[in-house]
Formats: C-alpha cells, structure tokens, sequence
C-alpha cells in the first residue's frame, strides 16, 4: 500500500517545482534565492536564535510567494481547487482598482495556509488576481466584449489536473503516483506559453493596463514573480546592486529603524525581455518580446491589529514615512506595542513574575502591562500591494464603487465569496484567533478562565 503524501507535502513540492522552473524562466530570480540565501545565513551567524523569533530558518528559507493573474470568476473558481488541494485558502480582500498611484483592473485574494501549523511546515502563498471587465473606468464596450469573448474560449486547466485537486482536497492528499502527476500537472500550467499572442489585440490592452493585457492578451496564464523572503532586506538590496542587478530605487513598506520588524517590505527588479512568439494582423507569426515579469524579494514582520494597521496607514499617508516619522508615532518595542494593542502576539505565562497579590486580567494588552506573559510576535503573513493608505480600507470596510460598474454589481470580499463559491478568510480574524487561543492556555493556568 502507498503512503498518502499530505496537503502540506504536496505544497511544499509544489513551491520547490515552481521554483525551480521560474529559475529556468527568469535566471536572475536564482541570484536572486542564492543572495537571500547568503543574507540569511549571515543573520542567522550574527544574531543568533533572535533571528528567528519570525520563524525557523527552515521556514524562512522555503519561504516563497507567488503571483498569478486570470481573468473570470470560473478561473479563479479552478484555481481554488487546485490550491485547496495543496491546503492553501482565499484569504483576504484587494481591491487594486483603488490603488494609488498606478489603479489596475483587477480584485485580488491570497491563497494561503490558515493555520499556523500549516505555515510552519510550509508557508506557500500565491496572490491571485482577477480582471474585472466589466469596470468602465478602465473598458469600453467593445474592449469589455473582446475581453469577455477570449476569456470565456480559453482553458487555462486540464480535466486531469482538476480531478486530481478534487481528489486530494477530499482526502488530504494524494498516493503516489498521482501526487507526482499532480505536481508536475499544476507546476506547467504556471509556465509561460509558447503559444503567440494577437498583437494587435494585445497592444489594444497593453494602452489601457499592461496587467490587462496579460491577462486578457494571452490563452495562458503564468507566474508572474515568485518571491522569496530574506531577514535583512537593506542588506540584500546592497548585495543585490553590488551584483549588478538594477533594483526600483526603494525598499516598499516600513522604513529600517531601531524598532521591530512590522508588517512587510519590499523591493524589486524588472526581469529581463522574455521572448515571445505574436501573430500579426496579416496573419504571419513573428518574434517579439515582452517584459511582464519581475522579480521581487520581501522581509516580513508582526502583524498589525485593525488599529496598529490603522497608525500605520496614517504615517504612510500623512508622512514622509522615513524612520524619523515612524520613531515620532509607533511605539519602539514589541511590548510596548503589545500594550496599546497595535500589533499581534501570543503569550504564554511568566512564571518568573513575583506574586504581588494582583489579579490578573484576561486581555493581552494588560496581562502585558503588568508582566503576567511573555510575548511571542505573530508574523504577518499577508501583502501590501502598492503599500500606500486606503487599499485595504476596502478589506476593513467592504465599501465599493457600485457607478464603476457596467453590470452593477459591487465587487467586494462578499462578493469575492460568493464566486469562489468557498469561504473567503478575514487575515485579521486568523491573526486574532491565534491570539486569543493562547490567551485561554494562559488563564487556564492563572485560573482566570471566564
Ligand atoms: C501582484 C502584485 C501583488 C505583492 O507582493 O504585493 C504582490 C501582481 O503583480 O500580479 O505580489
Ligand atoms: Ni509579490
């Protein structure tokens, strides 16, 4: 009898294969890996077991997101299964319609593992984005119908690859040898097609958002960067530019300062002109290029509760976000910001802590402010795209712009449940939920149990 190979298996060599053919596809993603690899080895040389206070250097050396862009609610519903298959989950709401400066015609989710188990064995996430085309500010009736007509011929996904995802979803994993097949069927439905490209019909798109055009430009869809996560982000920058590699000019999110790590930063190169092969209006097939691909790399920190989140959205929108600004408005230790409530922790009992007759209280931020716990950050495990103030208020509020629409429907997190036809998870809920768990192991020991 063959051993079922678990979901977590089966993502973590889901992650490794892509990997390794966005490495063949893009050879500077592998400098790449081989410089963050060289940062976090040295981190961890210099800091000891503190460098891993956001997770094992295992973890953090697997650690890798992906992106991929497709262009109906049927697609994104496929997609959901494959990546349900692999144990990884539509969590949270982005509309990038609303992001400044550069608005794209897309709503987008993150597949990801929910529960922190899971992220510790491996932390796959893919950000998925969905054009919309039915949102007038960017298509006209003509381009919407073009778009709605190549979409619907297309099939990005094979019988074969979507009853094996079903499989494995239904029974938490898969024998060999279809975990193998699997595998290798999921990974070449990410590679970037030879098939070409109706020119005309791609610039048509590409006037109105590059991202529209590839995803309504093309019969496949592709990964569209693949990052990995490094300890010291300002050091990899500076290894990266030593190497030659042209970086965008900044490290996106939180500034460096002498505070802790929080939320997620940043940085990019525009990867190399990637041949591709275009139909011409005269019906002749000719070579070209295009550059749609990047790569990126990120380094992660605490996640922010509603009202941490909310401080931070300000000083990146009211300020010139620099470490001075940051040091003038968030508090600079992990328990400081556990105290005021802005960021999530675990605790567990200080056992140290001296009987002074007090009782304890049952909420995180006062078992922190009398000394009661010891605190564990949790790490963020979300994105940020285009960092600026007010994307997210879409995830917080689920306000939307219904005149946009052609179709009038509102394009929200509700909405984005209801296509995915399975549930879509709310990152501050999960953040929250891991909290308050080990709060309850805490007041069970204190006996403070409500
Ligand atoms: C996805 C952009 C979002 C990130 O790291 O914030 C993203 C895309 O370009 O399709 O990957
Ligand atoms: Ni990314």
């Amino acid at each position: 009898m063959t051993r079922t190979v678990p979901a977590w298996e089966l993502r973590s060599r889901f992650a490794n294969s892509l990997s390794a053919l966005y490495g063949t596809e893009v050879p500077a993603y592998a400098t790449l890996v081989e410089v963050a690899q060289e940062v976090n080895s040295a981190v961890l040389r210099e800091r000891g077991a503190q460098a891993e206070r956001l997770g094992s250097i295992d973890r953090v050396t697997a650690e890798r997101h992906g992106a991929i862009r497709i262009g109906t609610p049927h697609e994104l519903r496929q997609i959901a299964r494959i990546f349900g298959a692999v144990g990884m989950y539509p969590t949270g709401f982005y509309d990038l319609r609303e992001a400044a400066p550069t608005p794209i015609p897309v709503v987008s989710t993150a597949f990801r593992p929910i529960d922190p188990g899971e992220l510790a064995r491996n932390p796959f996430r893919v950000f998925t984005s969905m054009l919309v085309p039915g949102d007038r500010r960017f298509f006209d009736d003509d381009v919407r119908t073009g778009l709605e007509g190549a979409l619907a011929r297309r099939r990005l996904f094979s019988d074969e690859l979507l009853e094996l995802a079903d499989a494995a979803e239904a029974e938490g994993g898969l024998p060999e040898p279809a975990a193998g097949r699997f595998v290798e069927l999921a990974t070449q439905s990410f590679a970037l097609s030879g098939a070409p490209i109706d020119r005309a019909w791609y610039r048509t798109l590409e006037k109105i958002s590059s991202v529209a055009a590839d995803i309504g430009g093309v019969s496949t869809t592709h990964i569209n960067h693949l990052t990995p996560r490094v300890l010291d982000i300002d050091e990899l920058y500076r290894r990266m530019q030593a190497r030659g590699i042209v970086m965008i000019d900044r490290i996106q999110g939180p500034p460096r300062w002498h505070g802790p790590d929080v939320l997620l930063r940043q940085t990019s190169f525009r990867a190399l002109a990637e041949p591709r092969r275009f139909t011409e209006p005269d019906g002749t097939i000719g070579d070209g290029e295009l550059r749609v691909r990047f790569g990126e790399v990120e380094a992660r920190g605490v996640a922010l509760t509603p009202a941490g989140r909310d401080r931070y959205d300000r000083l990146m929108s009211e300020t010139d976000g620099s470490a001075a600004a940051w040091a003038a408005r968030m508090p600079p230790t992990e328990r400081a910001m556990a105290e005021e409530d802005l960021a999530y922790f675990t605790a567990t009992l200080n056992r140290a802590r001296p009987r002074d007759g007090h009782a304890p209280p049952t909420d995180l931020p006062g078992l922190a402010r009398g000394g009661w716990v010891n605190l564990e950050p949790i790490v963020y495990e979300d994105f940020l795209p285009r960092s600026a103030a007010g994307i997210f208020s879409s995830n917080l509020t689920g306000q939307s712009s219904v005149d946009h629409e052609q179709d009038g429907a509102v394009r929200d997190a509700e909405w984005l449940a209801g296509v995915l036809d399975r549930p879509l998870h709310d990152p501050f809920v999960l953040y929250d939920r891991q909290r308050a768990d080990s709060l309850r192991a805490v007041a069970t020991e204190l006996g403070t149990i409500p």
